[in-house]
C-alpha cells in the first residue's frame, strides 16, 4: 500500500443538497450525527491500510477544511504517512479546477513528488464501506492501466451515474456518462452497471493521459465525460464489481447527493437493522468527536399531567444532547440538540445545537445546525405552511429548515 497515493476529489458543489450545502461542501456535510460525509471514505483509507492521502478540496471549503484538521491530522509524516489538504492554488493557469480531471492535473507537482506506482481515486461524496486494497490487488494482478469501481443500479438512477458495459471477463467494453437512456446488464432488463466513480490508475499512464487532455480545448476535464471514455478502447481498463465475491452479495453504497437520498439514508440508520452497519468493530469510522458530556433522558415529572417523559426510541442520539420531557422516534439528534418537555419529534434528522420548543412538533423534516423550533411550532405537517416560512420542500414532502433560520413566531 506504500506504492500507492490516494486523491479524494472533495470539490464538488452538491447543488441538489441545497441549503444543506449552501455554505459548506457537500464532503463536508453532517452525516449520522457526528460524522461528515468525507469521513466514510477516509475511514476506508485508513482501514485499508492507505496512509499517503490527498484532499482536493474547492467549493466553500471552510467547514470541511476545519473538519480535516480537527479530525483528520494523527498520521506521522516521518513515516511518509499524510492526509494533506489541496485547495486550487492556480500554479498552472489563474482557473479553478475546471472539472475532476483538472483538480488532479492543477496538483500533478506534488502527485509526482509523492513518487507513486499506483493512483487511487475516490469521490468524498459516498457513504460505504470498502476495502480498496482488495481492488487495488486485483488492478494488479490483472495488469489494468485502470480499474473502475462499480455497482448495479435501477435504470432511472443510471441516468445521474456513468453507466459501464463489460465483457465477460470484466473488461470495459463501452461507457457513458450520465446517458438518457441507460443500457441495462445482459440478463438484468431492469438494472444497469453503475461506475462508482472510484478509480485505480497505473501513475505513470495517468499523468500521461491529464497532461494530454490539459491541452485539449474541447474537453471538460473531467474523468467520467473525458479521460475514461477516451481510454476504454486504447487501453486495458477494468471494472471492479463491488461485491462479496463468495456470496455475490451486493454491497451497501449511496452516493447521497439528493435530500431524498440524504434523507433515507439516515432512515436506514435508525431502522432495526441497517443496511449500513456503523457498529462494526472491524471497520471503525473515524470522525472528529468534540469533548462533550454523555447524552441525557430527563423524565422531567412523575407527578405533572400529561407526564413529562424524555424518551428516545429507535434513534441516534449524540454526546452534549439533552432530551427532557419530550418524546423522539425514528430520528437523529446530532451533538447539542435540545429536546423540550411535550414535545414530539418523529422520523427527522437534527443537526448541531438545534432546539425544539415546548410543545412543538417536527416530522420527516432535517433540520439544519443552530435553528431553534419555537414553541407550539409544527414542521413538517403543512407543506404549504413551510414553503410561506421560507423552507425547502422535497418531492417526497421532507422538509428542510436552513442552518441558522429564525422562525419569526
Ligand atoms: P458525479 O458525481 O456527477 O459523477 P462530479 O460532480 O464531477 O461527478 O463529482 C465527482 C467527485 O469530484 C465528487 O466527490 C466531487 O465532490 C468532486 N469534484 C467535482 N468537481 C470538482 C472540482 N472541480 N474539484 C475538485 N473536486 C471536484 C462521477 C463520475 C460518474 C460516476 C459518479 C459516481 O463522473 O461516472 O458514476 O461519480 O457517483
Ligand atoms: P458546519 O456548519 O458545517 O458545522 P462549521 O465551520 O461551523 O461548519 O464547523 C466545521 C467544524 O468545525 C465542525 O467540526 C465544528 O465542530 C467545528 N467548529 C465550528 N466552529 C468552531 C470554532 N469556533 N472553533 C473550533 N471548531 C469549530
Amino acid at each position: 500500500m506504500q506504492d500507492v497515493l490516494t486523491l479524494i476529489l472533495a470539490g464538488g458543489k452538491g447543488t441538489r443538497l441545497e441549503p444543506l450545502t449552501n455554505d459548506r461542501a457537500k464532503p463536508g456535510v453532517p452525516f449520522a450525527g457526528t460524522f461528515r460525509i468525507i469521513d466514510f471514505p477516509l475511514s476506508n483509507c485508513i482501514n485499508s491500510g492507505l496512509r499517503r492521502v490527498l484532499v482536493m478540496t474547492q467549493y466553500k471549503a471552510a467547514s470541511l477544511d476545519r473538519h480535516l484538521r480537527q479530525a483528520w491530522q494523527f498520521l506521522c509524516r516521518e513515516l511518509d504517512e499524510f492526509i494533506d489538504i489541496l485547495p486550487p492554488q492556480q500554479r498552472l493557469g489563474e482557473h479553478w479546477y475546471r472539472g475532476t480531471a483538472d483538480a488532479v492535473y492543477q496538483n500533478i507537482y506534488t502527485i509526482e513528488q509523492c513518487d507513486a506506482k499506483h493512483i487511487l481515486i475516490l469521490s468524498g461524496d459516498h457513504i460505504y464501506k470498502m476495502d480498496y486494497s482488495k481492488m487495488i490487488a486485483e488492478h494488479l494482478e490483472n495488469d489494468a492501466d485502470c480499474t473502475i469501481g462499480c455497482l448495479p443500479v435501477s435504470m432511472a438512477e443510471g441516468r445521474s451515474f456513468g453507466v459501464m458495459g463489460i465483457d465477460s471477463d470484466y473488461w470495459v467494453r463501452r461507457f457513458e456518462e450520465k446517458p438518457k437512456d441507460p443500457f441495462p446488464i445482459p440478463g438484468d432488463p431492469e438494472r444497469c452497471l453503475a461506475s462508482m466513480g472510484i478509480y485505480v490508475f497505473k501513475a505513470s499512464f495517468l499523468l500521461n493521459e491529464l497532461c494530454r487532455e490539459a491541452t485539449n480545448p474541447e474537453s471538460s476535464h473531467d474523468f467520467g465525460k473525458d479521460i475514461i471514455p477516451q481510454i476504454i478502447s486504447t487501453h486495458r481498463v477494468r471494472a471492479y464489481p463491488f461485491q462479496d465475491r463468495n456470496t455475490g452479495d451486493e454491497y451497501y453504497w449511496r452516493d447521497v447527493g439528493t435530500l431524498e437520498a440524504y434523507y433515507e439514508a439516515h432512515m436506514d440508520l435508525v431502522s432495526v437493522d441497517p443496511q449500513l452497519n456503523m457498529y462494526d468493530y472491524t471497520w471503525p469510522i473515524r470522525g472528529y468527536h468534540a469533548p462533550l458530556p454523555p447524552p441525557k433522558f430527563v423524565f422531567a415529572s412523575y407527578e405533572t399531567i400529561p407526564r413529562r417523559v424524555g424518551h428516545a426510541l429507535d434513534s441516534i442520539v449524540c454526546p452534549g444532547s439533552i432530551v427532557s420531557g419530550g418524546e423522539v422516534v425514528r430520528s437523529v439528534l446530532s451533538p447539542n440538540v435540545r429536546i423540550n418537555s411535550y414535545s414530539q419529534v418523529n422520523a427527522s434528522i437534527l443537526f448541531d445545537e438545534v432546539d425544539v420548543g415546548r410543545h412543538a412538533k417536527v416530522q420527516r423534516a432535517i433540520i439544519d445546525k443552530g435553528v431553534k423550533i419555537p414553541a407550539g411550532m409544527q414542521i413538517g405537517f403543512d407543506p404549504e405552511q413551510d414553503l410561506a416560512r421560507g423552507l425547502t420542500v422535497t418531492e417526497s414532502g421532507i422538509t428542510v429548515v436552513p442552518k441558522w433560520h429564525k422562525f419569526s413566531e
